[in-house]
């Protein structure tokens, strides 16, 4: 049966008629779909593909307007090029870092300002927020009254970075209607464009995040990726180092010091990981995965795309083995 009713959680267009399907209600009288039924209801979830060519075009019709656009970055899983998003929109934005809640309290909310300023991304503004602490968010309200230029403001950005749980924030925050949008720590949890009207002169706009296939979230199972997915401020691992000595988070990481001098790694990720010191000649755990050899300098941030990063403070070569397509980069230290 033909209808033109989307789901409230994520946007698809509703059926009944192929359980197989996504947009899947078995009563068409429903608000939201099966999926979102399922994960908000038992944790239960099916997974969901999306080309990003769909995302690239769902840019393209937000090139098309003027509206002002919030671009959400997790401040834990920044993206090796945040200037990507030039390539597909021109619009006025205001860059959001979120999950601060995750960072340690001891960190320099300026510090990581400046690292961003640094980055030569072209927005208005830079504010950082947790929606899930509720941290600067009456800020970044009146950063969207200061810059808009109509009602309507588009939250995009990356899958899981948070859109969705920062627009239901700011309803729950800022207006009085019940509305709720499914989140998960999944990737490609809303599908479609979805309209919340937060108060008379703002309409926020959630999109689907662009997939990233070099994020390690693709290619584990649901369990992993929720022990992945850091829930809440990270108690940092700092190990100290020498050459022949490995770092092992079991079953997805693991780091061979090669050459260098007495170091210090420090590990930004999920409090539910654990991580081991070994000696390399009496270790071999993991070997069997993908082997990238890298060379890091002085005081830079080894990234392992949708696990975290490790700070490094000297230079060093190491030898990094972790799944199969999973980005793995350097950049300056964050922190
Ligand atoms: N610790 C912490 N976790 C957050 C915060 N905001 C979102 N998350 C978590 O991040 C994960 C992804 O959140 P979503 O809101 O579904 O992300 P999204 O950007 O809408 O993702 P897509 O719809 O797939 O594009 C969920 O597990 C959230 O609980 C935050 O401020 N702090
Ligand atoms: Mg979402």
């Amino acid at each position: 049966m033909d209808n033109e009713k989307y789901c409230i959680g994520c946007g698809v267009k509703l059926q009944d008629s192929n359980m197989l399907y996504e947009g899947y209600t078995p009563d068409l009288t429903n608000d939201i779909c099966s999926r979102c039924f399922k994960l908000r209801n038992y944790g239960d979830y099916q997974i969901t593909t999306r080309s990003n060519e769909e995302y690239i075009d769902i840019l393209k019709s937000v090139n098309d307007t003027k509206d002002l656009v919030l671009y959400v970055v997790d401040l834990l899983n920044i993206e090796k090029d945040i200037n990507i998003i030039r390539e597909y929109i021109k619009n006025r934005l205001i860059l959001v870092l979120t999950k601060r809640d995750v960072l340690p309290k001891s960190v320099n909310d300026e510090k990581i300002i400046n690292y961003f300023s640094s980055l030569g991304l072209d927005y208005q503004d830079i504010i950082i927020v947790s929606a899930n602490k509720n941290y600067n968010m009456d800020e970044l309200l009146l950063l969207i009254k200061k810059h808009k230029s109509s009602k309507n403001i588009y939250v995009v950005g990356h899958t899981n970075v948070g859109k969705s749980t920062l627009i239901n924030k700011m309803v729950q925050d800022y207006s009085n209607e019940e509305y709720e949008l499914t989140i998960s720590p999944l990737p490609s949890t809303t599908l479609n464009k979805i309209n919340i009207k937060l108060t008379d002169d703002i309409m926020l706009i959630d999109t689907p995040g662009l997939v990233d296939r070099g994020s390690i979230v693709n290619y584990v199972d649901f369990d992993m990726i929720k022990k992945i997915n850091a829930k809440k401020e990270i108690n940092t691992d700092t190990f100290q180092v020498r050459e022949g000595q490995c770092l092992l988070i079991p079953n997805l990481l693991r780091i061979d010091y090669i050459n260098g001098d007495k170091n210090s790694f420090t590990f930004f990720v999920s409090n539910e990981l654990e991580i081991e010191k070994k000696d390399i000649g009496r270790c071999e755990s993991l070997k069997e995965l993908p082997k990238k050899t890298i060379e890091v300098g002085y005081h830079q941030d080894l990234v392992i795309n949708g696990l975290g990063f490790i700070k490094i403070t000297e230079k060093a070569l190491i030898d990094v083995y972790t799944l199969n397509n999973v980005e793995v980069f350097v950049r300056d230290s964050l922190i």
